[in-house]
C-alpha cells in the first residue's frame, strides 16, 4: 500500500506517522507533505528519515491519502486526490455530503461500503463522545444528550499546543498574555468558544457533535446539545455527558456494556479516586468512561465523564482504523494508483 500524508508536520500528522508505525501498517512507500514552508525537513518513520515535500497540485501517487492540512486544503483538493487515491479526510470539509461515509469504525464499519473514493474522519470531539454514547444508545436508546467539553489546546493544532506553552512561560515570568490561535489567552483560563458562531447561539463546533453523531449512529431523532469549552491542557478532550434514554437504565446496567465496548477503559472507582484523567489519557488509544451515575433530573438519564486522546481516537487512529477498514473488507485496490 502507498500511503501519503498530507500535512505531515502537524500536530495530527505526526501522530499519524507513530500510528503507522505503531500497528504496522502494511505500506510500501510512504509520502509526506506539507506546506512549502516545511519542504526539505524530514520525518523520522521506522528507523528512516523520510524528506517533506510541497504540496504538489495534482493526483499524489498512492493509494490513500491521509488528509490532516485544514478544511480548505481538503475542499479544494480531495476531489483531485480522489480521481487517483482513496482520500480519507480528517477535516470538516465533505462531512455533511450524503454521498461521503463518516466513519468510526467500531460504530459504522459498514458504511464504508460503496464509497467514492472520500471517506470522511469524524470531528474528535465527536468521536470521542461516541465512543461510550453508542454503545449505550444500542442497548437503551438514546432520547436527549447534553455534553459539555473540556477540550485541549492541541485540538486546534500545534500552534495551540505552543501558544499554551509559550504562554504559560509568559505569565509564570510576569509577562502579558497573548492570544494568536484562540480568541482569548488560554493559560490559567477557560474559553467557552470553539470555532464560529451560528445563527442559532451555538458555536460551529457544538452544532457538528450534533451533525455528526446523527450520522455516524444513524438515528436523526437522538436530540442532542453541546457547550465547547477551550481548557488549559495539552492533549485529551474531556467530555461531561447526560443522556436521557427510550430503555430503564442503571449505573451497573451501564458499565456492564462499557466493560465491553471496543476502544473504551471502564475507569469508575471514585472510592479510590478513580475516574478518567487527560494527563491518564493521554497516548492512550482507548477512551476512559466513568463517573457513573443514575441523573437526578430525567428519568431513564444516565450521567458519565469520558476522556480520550483526540489526536488519536479523535484523529490520527481513528483514520488508520479507516484504513485497515478498508483492507480488510477488500475495498482498496493496490494498483489503484500505480
Ligand atoms: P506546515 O507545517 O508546513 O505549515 P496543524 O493542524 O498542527 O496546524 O498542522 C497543519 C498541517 O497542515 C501542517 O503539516 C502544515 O504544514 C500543513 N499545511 C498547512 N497549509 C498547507 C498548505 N497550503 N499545503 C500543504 N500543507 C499545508
Ligand atoms: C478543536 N475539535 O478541538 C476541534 C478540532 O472539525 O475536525 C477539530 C475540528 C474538526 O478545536
Amino acid at each position: 500500500m502507498k500511503i501519503a500524508i498530507v500535512g505531515a508536520t502537524g500536530a495530527v500528522g505526526q501522530e499519524l506517522l507513530r500510528v503507522l508505525e505503531q500497528r504496522h501498517f502494511p505500506l510500501s512507500e510512504l509520502r509526506l507533505y506539507a506546506s512549502a514552508r516545511s519542504a526539505g525537513k524530514t520525518l523520522s518513520f521506522r528507523n528512516t528519515e523520510y524528506l517533506v515535500e510541497a504540496l504538489p497540485e495534482g493526483p499524489l501517487p498512492v493509494d490513500i491519502v491521509l488528509a490532516s492540512a485544514g478544511g480548505s486544503l481538503s475542499k479544494q483538493y480531495a476531489p483531485i486526490w480522489a480521481k487517483k487515491s482513496i482520500v480519507i479526510d480528517n477535516s470538516s470539509a465533505f462531512r455533511y455530503e450524503p454521498w461521503v461515509p463518516l466513519i468510526v469504525p467500531e460504530i459504522n464499519a459498514q458504511a464504508i461500503r460503496g464509497h467514492q473514493n472520500l471517506i470522511a474522519n469524524p470531528n474528535c470531539t465527536t468521536a470521542i463522545l461516541l465512543m461510550a454514547l453508542y454503545p449505550l444508545h444500542r442497548a437503551f436508546k438514546a432520547k436527549r444528550v447534553i455534553v459539555s467539553t473540556y477540550q485541549s489546546s492541541s485540538g486546534a493544532g500545534a500552534s495551540g499546543m505552543q501558544e499554551l506553552l509559550e504562554g504559560t512561560r509568559d505569565f509564570l515570568a510576569g509577562k502579558p498574555l497573548q492570544s494568536r490561535t484562540f480568541a482569548h489567552p488560554l493559560p490559567f483560563n477557560v474559553i467557552p468558544h470553539i470555532d464560529a458562531f451560528q445563527d442559532n447561539g451555538y458555536t460551529k463546533e457544538e452544532m457538528k457533535v450534533l451533525w455528526e453523531s446523527q450520522k455516524i449512529m444513524g438515528d436523526d431523532t437522538v436530540k442532542l446539545s453541546c457547550t465547547a469549552v477551550r481548557v488549559p491542557t495539552l492533549r485529551v478532550h474531556s467530555e461531561a455527558v447526560t443522556a436521557e434514554f427510550e430503555r430503564p437504565i442503571t449505573p451497573e446496567a451501564a458499565r456492564e456494556v462499557l466493560r465491553q465496548a471496543p476502544g473504551v477503559d471502564l475507569v469508575d472507582d471514585p472510592a479510590n479516586l478513580q475516574y478518567p484523567l487527560p494527563l491518564r489519557a493521554s497516548g492512550k488509544y482507548n477512551v476512559e468512561v466513568g463517573r457513573i451515575r443514575k441523573n437526578l433530573v430525567f428519568e431513564n438519564g444516565l450521567d458519565f465523564f469520558v476522556a480520550g486522546d483526540q489526536l488519536l481516537k479523535g484523529a490520527a487512529l481513528n483514520a488508520v482504523q479507516i484504513a485497515e477498514t478498508l483492507v480488510e473488507m477488500g475495498e482498496i485496490h493496490p494498483a489503484v494508483a500505480s
